[in-house]
Formats: structure tokens, C-alpha cells, sequence
């Protein structure tokens, strides 16, 4: 009875990973699909979430080899020792050899995770200088955004509510809201987040950002976006009733279309992007862009 239910918990262990593995080889789901049925992470649209995307997948294979491995065992030991097949059992109690082994590999398998781990920690955490701040306010149950660096552009943004979804424009339920926030693509963002009421926290998974939103703290994160679209998140840290309800929306544009929103919500743009606006097609900026993985000695700050 027990072997039966022991092989079957294997069985249908190896069967997950497999189905797993297979879910992560096959491509990444466009976010814009993201209520068909996805799988695995939504496409990546920052350098971060790329990183994210790759680590994650990398520790699938990792964990799908010692699922593996440990559920062979497993079925060999009950095949092979069990009592009708092995009716008197070895009383070896010591293999130093064994013993050093699952000591030694283990530790192994937990360097190979944690230096990758800690350098996306490092790339994630330090902020890039900003070339434009976005502040995020979390109130029970919508987020206010400003862009301190435009003059007097803020807004709140509110769901839209379910029956007043209108596929047709794109909008989505329990995603879309009546003020999308509008960011420039190929740009270094960096969002301050706080909250006036209770803890929000201001997600976005295709760029990879999840920051708490505390009352009386400023918290930040940043996002290179490098691919124009829509983009959704949610807010992450259970907040009350309206917790699934205070969704965020953000349209990635290129630089002009944002600079023409800026002027359309009252809105100056600062002389200094003006100055640069002539020559937007030199790729100096993406240059500078902090795509590959700092070493960690480099991020003291
Ligand atoms: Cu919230």
C-alpha cells in the first residue's frame, strides 16, 4: 500500500517537472495576451526582467534535474530493497565517502544558484541615474502618479470597472484604468513609491520591479523599458477590500509621443531634454545603459 502510494507520489513528481521544463522551452507568452492562458513569465521588456527570465530559468533546470534524481533513488531503493525483494537488511550505519558526497554537492549546487543570484540582486537594487522620475503614490484602492521632473503632471489612476470594459480599445478587466501612465521607451526610470494609507506594494512583471509602498517611506526601483507596448500590474501587498481593484496600466512610447502627452496633461518639458531631443536616433544613451550585470565589489554606494 505504501509502495503504491510512495511510486505514484514519484511518478507524478517526474511527470510535473516534465510538464514544467516543457512549459519554460516552449516562448515566452506576449504579455499583451496576458489573459490567455500563459505560461511561465511574461515576456521580459527591461534589462532586469531579462535576468530575472534567465536566472528563473536556469534554476527550473537545476531543480528539475534533482527532482529527477532524488525520485530515482527513491524508486530504486523501494524496488530494490524493499522486504520481499531484500529480506534482510545491510546494518551499515557510516559511508564516509556517501556522506561527504551529499555534504559537498549540495553546497556546490547552492554556489552555482547564489552568485548569479546576488548579482541580479546587486543590478536590481542600484538605482541607475535617473533621466526621468516617476513618483508613485499608493492610496486605498487606486495609485496616483507625478512626474516632478514636468511641471504639474499628476493623476490618479482608477480601474475600469467591469462593465465598462470595451475590448475593442484593448482594455482589459480588472487591468485596464481610466488614466493609463505614459513612460518613454529606452529611458532610465526611476520610481519612488510611497502610500498615504496602508501598505500598497506597485508591481509590474514584465519589468521585473516589485516595491512595497509605505506609508511615511520613500522606497525606489528603477526600469529601462526597452520595447514600446502596454503593460500591466497590479498592486501586491494585500491592502483592504479594493486590493484586486487598483490595477496599473502603463503605456511605453517613444520619446516624442510621451514628450507630446506631457504638453497634452499641462505638462513643460525641461530644457535640457529639449536640448537632447535632436538627435534621438544616436544610441549614446542605450551605450550608457546599465544592460550588463555589475560585479557586486562595483555596486558600493
Ligand atoms: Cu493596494
Amino acid at each position: 500500500m505504501t509502495h503504491k502510494l510512495t511510486s505514484f507520489l514519484g511518478l507524478f513528481i517526474v511527470f510535473a517537472a516534465l510538464v514544467l521544463s516543457a512549459g519554460t522551452a516552449m516562448a515566452a507568452p506576449d504579455f499583451s495576451q496576458i489573459l490567455s492562458w500563459p505560461r511561465g513569465l511574461q515576456d521580459p521588456a527591461t534589462p532586469a526582467m531579462e535576468h530575472i527570465t534567465e536566472f528563473h530559468n536556469m534554476l527550473l533546470y537545476i531543480i528539475t534535474a534533482i527532482v529527477i534524481f532524488v525520485t530515482g533513488l527513491l524508486l530504486y531503493v523501494i524496488i530494490r530493497f524493499n522486504a520481499k525483494a531484500n529480506p534482510v537488511p545491510s546494518t551499515t550505519t557510516h559511508n564516509v565517502m556517501l556522506e561527504v558526497l551529499w555534504t559537498v554537492v549540495p553546497v556546490v549546487i547552492l554556489i552555482v544558484i547564489a552568485v548569479p543570484s546576488f548579482k541580479l540582486l546587486f543590478f536590481e537594487a542600484r538605482n541607475p541615474e535617473p533621466e526621468l522620475t516617476v513618483k508613485v503614490i499608493g492610496h486605498q484602492w487606486n495609485w496616483e502618479y507625478e512626474y516632478p521632473d514636468y511641471g504639474d503632471v499628476s493623476f490618479t489612476a482608477n480601474i475600469i470597472d467591469a462593465k465598462d470594459i470595451d475590448p475593442s480599445k484593448g482594455q482589459k478587466r480588472l487591468l485596464s484604468t481610466d488614466s493609463p501612465v505614459v513612460l518613454p521607451v529606452d529611458t532610465n526610470i526611476v520610481f519612488e513609491v510611497t502610500a498615504t494609507d496602508v501598505i500598497h506594494s506597485f508591481a509590474v512583471p514584465a519589468f521585473g520591479i516589485k516595491v512595497d509602498a509605505v506609508p511615511g517611506r520613500l522606497n525606489s526601483t528603477w526600469a529601462r523599458v526597452t520595447k514600446t507596448g502596454t503593460f500591466y500590474g497590479q498592486c501586491s501587498e494585500i491592502c483592504g477590500k479594493g486590493h484586486g481593484f487598483m490595477p496599473i496600466e502603463i503605456k511605453v512610447v517613444d520619446k516624442a509621443e510621451f514628450e507630446d502627452w506631457i504638453k497634452s496633461q499641462g505638462g513643460t518639458v525641461p530644457e535640457k531634454v529639449e536640448a537632447a531631443k535632436p538627435a534621438p536616433a544616436a544610441p549614446v544613451v542605450s551605450e550608457e545603459a546599465p544592460v550588463d550585470l555589475p560585479v557586486p565589489a562595483d555596486s558600493a554606494e
